[in-house]
């Protein structure tokens, strides 16, 4: 079996995580390095390495994950700005290869993004 990911640690609570939302599908928790006043990440507890792994069966997964996203926001008080980042790849800017959201609100956000 595959060594569980640093987010599966922190999603069966085996590393310390402040987690904001949680369901049956994916659960979300703050980025121990925020890059804003909210910086959640939500985590499908589906280990898809990277967004471009998921295949066909996923879309029902990663459609949940995009409804989930702006409800949390709104429970964080920014449901009305907020921005989704998902880095693919370590090239991307991707360092932890289990599929995340980042979910980034609370101040002003640039574009583009560098
Ligand atoms: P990415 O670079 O897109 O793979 O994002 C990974 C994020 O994970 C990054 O913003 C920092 C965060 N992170 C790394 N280790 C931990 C940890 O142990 N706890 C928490 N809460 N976040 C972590």
């Amino acid at each position: 079996m595959a060594e569980p990911t640093l987010f599966e640690k922190i999603l069966a609570g085996d590393i310390p995580g402040d987690l904001v939302y949680e369901d049956a599908h994916c659960a979300a928790f703050r980025d121990i390095n925020p890059a804003a006043p909210l910086h959640v990440l939500l985590v499908p507890r589906k280990v898809i390495p990277k967004l471009s792994d998921a295949g066909d069966d996923d879309v029902d997964l990663l459609g949940h994950l995009m409804r989930v996203a702006p409800r949390i926001a709104e429970a964080e008080g920014y449901g009305d700005a907020f921005r989704l980042v998902v880095n693919n790849g370590a090239e991307a800017g991707q360092s932890v290869f289990h599929l995340h959201l980042h979910i980034i609100a609370g101040r002003p956000l640039k574009w583009p993004p560098g």
